[in-house]
């Protein structure tokens, strides 16, 4: 990860941040279309150590979590192998992505069980607590933090930088906060006759909706949603929710990068301006 440190826009960008977080806690709730396989797939779980001795790996209810990782880290019942009883294991649904504590197949990105404006994957992947709103005590909600980019496991004005990072090759983006990967997915970049432009870039604009093309052009895309512009060229790249496809991991665009919209709004709340994008 690269040291350098965001330092403009942070305040700036903190109300907007606030914003398009209360937009997206205000029940926009994705459910996938594809639900992890029921719990036949689940193997055998490794219990180890002597008899009377707490292993580390001990897993009581042989749902594919250990206690510990149940206690401290996805906060399931360990002597409940369906925590939600939707189901589906806990394990599994971690596993996949989903959420143990809330059935409906509900994704862990797309809830906040302890309503600090960070969603349950991000928590995980950064180690804050899914049942502390202010792991760290300093008065700051973990969200608050995150979105401003700031450390939410230590007290005091730490910054954390935020990455994207595109691979036209793979057809992949990847995003990080620090040193934390919170998500990766496949994209769309731009057709061989309009490629997406390589390079690093920033963030220099957040737009909730936008229209594309349109009257001069030869396709039409109102209302597209979660929208990161990051060039100054003619008319601009940007990084958005794409509806009108489901063909990610193959170019499709004019030049920007596609996104399943069920992965562009937990990423447009987290990125700021000045966030970096490296695309190669
Ligand atoms: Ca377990
Ligand atoms: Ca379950
Ligand atoms: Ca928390
Ligand atoms: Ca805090």
């Amino acid at each position: 990860m690269p040291a350098t440190t965001l330092k403009k826009d942070v305040f700036s960008t903190f109300s907007l941040g606030m914003m398009s977080l209360a937009v997206a806690l205000s029940g926009i709730f994705f459910t996938a279309s594809s639900r992890p396989a029921k719990a036949a797939e689940v193997g055998p779980t490794v219990s180890g150590g002597a008899a009377g001795t707490p292993a580390p790996d001990k897993d009581t209810d042989n749902d594919g979590l250990t206690d510990l990782q149940e206690t401290t880290i996805y906060k399931t019942d360990p002597a409940i192998a369906d925590t939600d009883s939707d189901g589906f294991p806990d394990g599994l649904e971690v596993r996949n992505g989903y959420s143990p504590r809330f059935g409906e197949g509900k994704r862990m990105i797309d809830v906040d069980s302890d309503k600090d404006y960070l969603n349950d994957a991000f928590e995980v992947a950064i180690g804050t607590d899914l049942l502390d709103p202010d792991t760290d005590g300093d008065l700051y909600l973990d969200g608050t933090e995150v979105a401003a980019g700031f450390e939410p496991l230590k007290a005091g004005p730490l910054k954390r930088d935020k990455l994207i990072t595109v691979s036209l090759a793979q057809q992949r983006l990847t995003y990080y906060f620090g040193d934390a990967q919170l998500d990766t997915f496949l994209i769309s970049s731009g057709v061989k006759k309009l490629p997406t432009p390589p390079g690093t870039y920033r963030v220099l604009d957040k737009v909730p909706v936008k229209h594309y093309g349109g009257r001069g052009f030869n396709f039409d895309l109102p209302n597209t949603k979660w929208n990161l512009h990051f060039t100054t060229r003619k008319y601009g790249y940007y990084i958005h929710g794409a509806y009108w496809h489901h063909n990610f991991g193959h170019p499709m665009s004019h030049g920007c990068i596609n996104v399943a919209y069920k992965n562009m709004e937990a990423l447009y709340d987290w990125a700021q301006v000045g966030t970096k994008v490296v695309i190669n």
